[in-house]
């Protein structure tokens, strides 16, 4: 055994252990799970022998000065953040603050991110923050997705999901900064999302994957029967959630047809359970796929239940608006293939994949055929089947979570065995290391699917890097899809942890350099200036209004506008700062020692900080951006003079 397959075993035991454990309990998902070990076995040894290991045709080496094909944008989990690294180097370019606070930029302490933060905020919600800092600190930022046109990425934004505070979120793609975040009324928590891919983004699909009582309110508790789960739909222009639809079961993850005619999630709790045991009882849950123009029309004629402002519909068994597929227990992921046709759900707990043909879905919805006919394969790949990229050449790619591998298997094929002729749809399985989540190809999901790359996004990285203590990171590797057979060309660590990751050849965007002095980020500093009487890109000067003091001031390096200013301990102090030097790359930052005061100001923008100024004293600020060879001399002082007795 090598080393490889020896951690390997290790951790199918561990994961397995866990598994085992829930059957001592008598679910019906530890059955399933022996009865996968089994056949995942047969299936190995029917697939054919992978021929040795060919060299790598694509040149994974970025050398110093060159740039990556292609941009990533990763999710980090509970980092709360969105990651854009560059593929094939994997090196992490960018951080974008969005659901967290950051230190370096001052998301979650600016005026301008605040209000990100917090304007799209139930009313309750921020009633119950208001004793906690105005914000959420942290979030679960599972599936960063790019808006399309026709079919492809446009280039204008990044949607993305916080499961932990139910909330999405909006990156704009010119300038890679989140501009709007909503928390969705009425769900609790939003795992899968994935956009409308036609005629454009359109719908944001939002799955809700916990249910609660509705409202939410204490009076009904332990009660599960009434509790619901629901997907919303947002409007990716307004950030306004148009309509919303209460389903049976619940949803964990969505993807979107590439007609704009149907969206589809799975279930894994049809048995709408709150118990681990609970929820893996039965023997299968289903596909939910809802019907976009019905739902729409719904929305026209007043078939719904307004709450919290939104139009909810009941999308339950039996409704018009939906269809119920049933699929093996606790599926999981779900991918649209770049073919425009088929959809694949992932059994997670079953060794299969189910894979369903979306031109049979207008059928399915007349009643003209059943549930189970718009299947059309359904293939045995391997243990804990979790998520399927593809190359846009007929293949899929399906993480296989226990069996630690990638299987390569082909969509033709499947679909024959499915029809009873002896065929093997399995052409290749690749281990990873270890346990992967989700998987991305290139392209891949866009009808631009160029079959170039693949990254695998690991759960466990174990032994793969040198030893960081206890807590390690994730392991995203990267593999080599060009070829006939996968190959595994690189290992990159990263930090808790990535769950899904949206991979965009570099031609589809273009990011600015330089801050438009017209860009809505900062109007509302613009405006107060304004009214202040105050040139932005020229005044530096302190405003008294009242107990409200305005400190304006330009960055140019090596100098702030202002070497000194004097406010009263107490003053509610506002200060903005305008970077006026409009040269690529020329980030100045203002952070005030001791007063917890820290933010970006790249080239041509204004940042604001609003702060009490309780403490009296000198307070140097400083520029935290090394910007200029003066750059440690970039700095000022702050006088706070004390409260008369
Ligand atoms: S989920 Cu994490 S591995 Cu949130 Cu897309 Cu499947
Ligand atoms: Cu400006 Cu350092
Ligand atoms: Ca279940």
């Amino acid at each position: 055994m090598s080393e490889n397959e020896q951690a390997k075993g290790v951790s199918r035991r561990t994961v397995l252990g866990t598994t085992a454990a829930a059957a001592g309990v008598g679910l019906a998902g530890g059955v399933a799970m022996k009865d996968g070990l089994v056949s995942s076995a047969e299936a190995q040894n029917a697939a054919p022998k992978a021929p040795a290991a060919r060299p790598a045709v694509q040149k994974t080496e970025v050398a110093p000065g060159e740039l990556d094909e292609y941009y990533v944008f990763f999710s980090s989990g509970q980092s709360g953040e969105m990651r854009i690294v560059g593929l094939p180097s994997m090196r992490e370019l960018m951080r974008v603050p969005v659901f967290n606070r950051c230190s370096a930029t001052g998301w979650g302490l600016t005026n301008e991110s605040l209000k990100v933060l917090t304007e799209g905020l139930q009313p309750a919600t921020r009633e119950f923050l208001k004793k906690r800092g105005g914000t959420f600190v942290n979030g679960d930022l599972h599936h960063p997705h790019i808006s399309f046109t026709d079919g492809t990425y446009d280039g204008r934004y990044a949607f993305m999901n916080d499961k932990a505070n139910t909330r999405v979120a909006r990156v704009r793609l010119d300038v890679m900064k989140c501009d709007k975040i909503i928390e969705l009324p009425n769900q609790h928590t939003v795992h899968g999302l994935r956009v409308q891919k036609y005629p454009r983004t359109g719908y944001v699909f939002a799955n809700g994957e916990d249910g609660v009582p509705l409202p939410n309110d204490g009076k009904v508790l332990d009660d599960p029967k009434q509790y619901r789960s629901m997907l919303s739909a947002i409007d990716g222009d307004t950030m306004k959630v148009a309509w919303q639809i209460i389903v049976s079961g619940n949803l964990d993850n969505v993807d979107a047809d590439y007609q704009g005619k149907y969206a589809f999630s799975t279930c894994y709790n049809g048995e709408e359970g709150v118990t681990l045991a609970e929820m893996t009882a039965a023997e299968q849950d289903w596909v939910v796929i809802f019907n976009i123009k019905r739902i729409e029309e719904a929305v026209k004629k007043g078939d719904f239940k307004e709450m919290n402002g939104v139009p909810v519909i009941d999308g339950r068994k039996g409704s018009a608006y939906t269809r119920y597929v049933p699929v093996s227990n606790n599926p999981h992921g779900m991918n649209t293939a770049p073919d425009g046709i088929h959809i694949v759900a992932a059994g997670k707990l079953s060794p299969t994949v189910t894979v369903m043909d979306v031109r049979l879905f207008d059928q399915l919805f007349d009643d003209k055929i059943k549930p189970r006919d718009v299947v059309v394969a359904e293939p045995e790949l391997g243990l804990g089947p979790l998520h399927t990229a593809y190359d846009g050449k007929g293949n899929a790619y399906t993480t296989l979570f226990l069996d630690s591998q990638i299987c390569k298997w082909n969509i033709d094929l499947a679909k024959r065995a499915f029809k009873g002729e002896k065929v093997n749809p399995i052409l290749q399985k690749l281990d990873v290391h270890y346990q992967p989540g989700h998987n991305h190809s290139s392209m891949g999901q866009t009808k631009e699917a160029d079959g170039k790359w693949l990254i695998s996004l690991n759960k466990f990285s174990k032994d793969r890097f040198l030893n960081v203590g206890p807590l390690k990171p994730e392991n995203d590797q990267l593999i080599d899809i060009s070829g006939d057979q996968m190959k595994l060309v690189h290992d990159g660590p990263s930090f808790a942890e990535p769950h899904d990751a949206t991979i965009v050849h570099r031609s589809k965007i273009n990011p600015i350099s330089i801050w438009d002095r017209a860009d809505p980020m900062f109007a509302d500093a613009v405006k107060q200036a304004k009214a202040d009487g105050i040139n932005l890109e020229a005044d530096s000067k302190v405003i008294r209004d009242g107990n409200k003091v305005r400190v304006y001031m330009t960055s140019t390096a090596p100098a702030f506008g202002l070497e000194q200013f004097q406010v009263k301990q107490g003053d509610e102090v506002t200060v903005f700062i305008t970077n006026i030097d409009a040269v690529e790359d020329l980030t100045h930052g203002f952070c005030i020692v001791n007063y917890g005061i820290q933010m970006e100001v790249a080239p041509m923008a204004t940042a604001s900080v609003t702060f009490s100024a309780d403490k009296a004293g000198v307070y140097w600020y400083y520029c935290s951006w090394f910007c200029h060879a003066m750059h440690m001399e970039m700095k000022g002082r702050m006088f706070v003079e004390p409260k008369s007795v």
